[in-house]
């Protein structure tokens, strides 16, 4: 058996218990794609996932990708490649993708419960693969045939696709990036610059050619964000209408990061136009300018992704744990402490490892059924039948809550990740077990596509302040509608209190933030106050997202639970036994965030900075 386990039971739960998908597979909003086939679909690629997909994930840690200078290329090991071919072989990659690139219509639910499968399994799997749904981007945003043509092209050939953003002094800050773009007199453009950090910038022979998607600033284009232009740069130059392969175009892989985790997926230096040879791409789209919104249709993608990676990451890390917990024997029952001779019991018997299992499986669980009800708000059908949302506004609480699903998801699965490890007491420690990779591999995802502090900034500034807390408001009358339609006979009338009591302390929490950044007109300083908490800010509402859609999921399970047996019985008590502990256990903590926002110190931004 390998390392991945997967929980496609919570992933059914999720999609057709909860969410109710089913309704819209059946009413044929997606095509010729039904719930049977669905299920069949999420089985399959469970199997793929746990089997070759997963078979290379620890040899590829330990023999990661090797750079040649001479050549620009890097070597994927070649177990590797087996496991991304069983990917690309099996088709799945194509489910969500539009129709007219050959896509297959699916809810964009089910397309992420395909994500964190194989994102668990082997998540550098999934992002070599990005190729198609880049130039989806891509092909979305072109203004001609030929444009449209190049992107049909990148999904026919198979190829790779990169996203090119950062350079050595623009990470967080996009808008201080230097490279060049040259307009030339056939309407194509020359890249002059170098870019750090890019993710599989090449990827030795699995796919015959790479896209860079590439911010760059025109001469003369004004600073900042809204000066860049978004172009695709080919790594080989091809044929037009047929795709075939030409000359190597100017953009370089010239170093290869060595990195503390997710060793396998090549972070590159790559310099454009610095060998001899132009580095030559076109402008997407018609309009300069434009290219940082452009981008930003890649980004959602890549932010979906991140958190979709560390939750999956979570969920292996628990399960692992917890066939672990229920082999290893050790000491005796609390109870007896004081007879050396009481028989050895096994460690889920010792209150702390039960409360350790039980916050991996509540965050785990948790988290998937926050991304699981982002994703159902990426489909106009799905979005309406889950929360009423019209179009506009599930956008707007898909908006919401991506840098939740990738902030909060990164975070907490990270910091709960160690507990995973923790059960395993030294044996965490060692390669013997996936614990171990698993958090040094998840450590990149609070820190790519946005570090934590730039989503909890995005979240609080656009999403809520900008948006005039309208996808806020709608959540928050959800949650009400929630706590005021008892439907399981009062069996959970103490966490609805609880609940009840969170969103009041919550609503204080953005009102008095909102308070700070309107009297930041007069006191600039106030725009601190909401620096200083903003993460804390972040936090709180994904453990009031958490809480509340495990009490769905719970009243749910109750509903099931009696007329359930053997494994569905443990299943459903599971889903009740984990929503009660996280909104018991976890939720009050939102108070303790009232009271320091209530109350912010401006201390430590005064403070001399020779004091640190
Ligand atoms: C990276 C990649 O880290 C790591 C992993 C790569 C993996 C690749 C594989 C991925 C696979 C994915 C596959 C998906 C498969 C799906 C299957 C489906 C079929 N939302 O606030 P302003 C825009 S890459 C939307 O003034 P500043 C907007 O146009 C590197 N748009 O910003 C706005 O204009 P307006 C990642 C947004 O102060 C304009 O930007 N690097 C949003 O100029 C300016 O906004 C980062 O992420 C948004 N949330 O710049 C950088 N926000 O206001 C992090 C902004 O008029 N830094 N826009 O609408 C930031 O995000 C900064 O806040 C900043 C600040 C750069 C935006
Ligand atoms: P900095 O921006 O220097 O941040 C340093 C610290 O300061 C962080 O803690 C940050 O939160 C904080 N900080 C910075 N600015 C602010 C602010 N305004 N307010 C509050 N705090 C702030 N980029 C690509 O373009 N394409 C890729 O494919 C890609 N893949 C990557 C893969 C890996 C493995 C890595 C490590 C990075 C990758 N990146 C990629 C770059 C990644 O997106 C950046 O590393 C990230 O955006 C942060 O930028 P930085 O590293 O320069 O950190």
């Amino acid at each position: 058996m390998g390392h991945y386990k997967s929980n496609v039971r919570d992933l059914e739960f999720n999609l057709f218990e909860v969410l109710g998908i089913n309704e819209s597979l059946d009413a044929g909003e997606f095509g010729d794609l039904d719930t049977d086939t669905a299920k069949a679909i999420l089985h399959e690629i469970a199997t793929l996932a746990e089997g070759p997909i997963a078979e290379s994930f620890a040899s590829a840690d330990r023999n990661p990708p090797v750079f040649d200078p001479e050549s620009h290329t890097v070597s994927i090991p070649e177990d590797f490649k087996k496991s991304q071919a069983a990917y690309m072989d099996s088709g799945f990659w194509s489910m969500g993708l539009p129709e007219a690139l050959g896509g297959t219509p699916a809810p964009s639910a089910l397309g992420w419960a395909r994500g964190e499968l194989i994102l668990g399994a082997n998540p550098a799997v999934f992002m070599y693969a990005a190729g198609p749904a880049f130039a989806a981007v891509a092909y979305e945003n072109s203004s001609d045939d030929t444009q449209r043509r190049r992107a049909e092209l990148a999904v026919e050939r198979g190829w790779g696709a990169t996203m090119v953003l950062t350079e050595p002094d623009a990470g967080s800050d996009v808008g201080a990036g230097r490279t060049k773009a040259i307009k030339q007199d056939d309407g194509s453009w020359h890249i002059e610059g170098v870019k750090r950090f890019i993710t599989s910038a090449d990827s030795d022979d699995m796919f015959e050619n790479v896209i860079h998607l590439v911010l760059a600033r025109p001469e003369g284009a004004g600073p900042g964000t809204k000066g860049l232009s978004l172009f695709y740069v080919p790594k080989f130059h091809f044929d037009e209408q047929t795709g075939e392969l030409g000359e190597r175009n100017g953009a370089f892989v010239t170093n290869v990061e060595h990195k503390m985790g997710l060793k396998v997926s090549a972070t590159c230096e790559l310099t454009f136009g610095g060998h001899g040879v132009p580095a030559k791409g076109w402008l997407i789209g018609d309009d300069l300018n434009l290219g940082i919104r452009q981008m930003f249709d890649v980004i959602e993608h890549a932010r979906m992704m991140v958190g979709t990676k560390a939750i999956a990451t979570l969920s292996t890390g628990y399960l692992n744990a917890l066939e672990y917990a229920k082999e290893r024997v050790q000491g005796g029952d609390l109870t007896q402490m004081t007879d050396k001779t009481a028989p050895r019991v096994t460690i889920t018997h010792h209150p702390d490892v039960r409360r350790a299992l039980m916050r991996q499986k509540a965050f785990a669980e948790g988290l998937r059924s926050v991304y699981m009800y982002t994703a159902a708000h990426q489909n106009p059908e799905t979005a309406a039948r889950v929360s009423g949302a019209d179009e506009g506004l599930a956008f707007r609480v898909n908006d919401l809550l991506l840098p939740i699903v990738k902030g909060v998801g990164s975070e907490r699965a990270y910091e709960v990740l160690t507990e995973s490890l923790q059960t395993f007491g030294g044996s965490g420690f060692l390669q013997d077990y996936p614990l171990e990779q698993y958090i040094r591999d998840a450590k990149i995802d609070s820190l790519y596509e946005g570090t934590t502090a730039i989503q909890a900034q995005d979240f609080f500034f656009r999403k809520i302040a900008r948006d005039q807390g309208k996808a806020l408001g709608h959540l928050s009358s959800k949650m009400k509608e929630f706590i005021d339609n008892d439907k399981v006979g009062g069996k959970l009338d103490g966490e609805r209190k609880i609940l009840a009591e969170a969103i009041e302390a919550y609503e204080a929490i953005i009102g008095k933030a909102i308070e700070y950044a309107m009297g930041a007109s007069e006191e600039p300083t106030n725009l601190y106050k909401i620096g200083l908490v903003s993460v804390r800010v972040l936090m709180a509402f994904g453990d009031l997202m958490m809480a509340w859609r495990l009490l769905v999921g719970a009243e749910v399970a109750l509903a099931a639970v009696e007329n359930a047996s053997g494994e569905d019985k443990a299943f459903y008590t599971g889903k009740i036994e984990a929503a009660k502990w996280f909104t018991r256990n976890e939720l009050p903590a939102i108070h303790q965030v009232k009271n320091l926002v209530d109350d912010v110190d401006l201390g430590i931004m005064e403070m001399d900075e020779a004091a640190f």
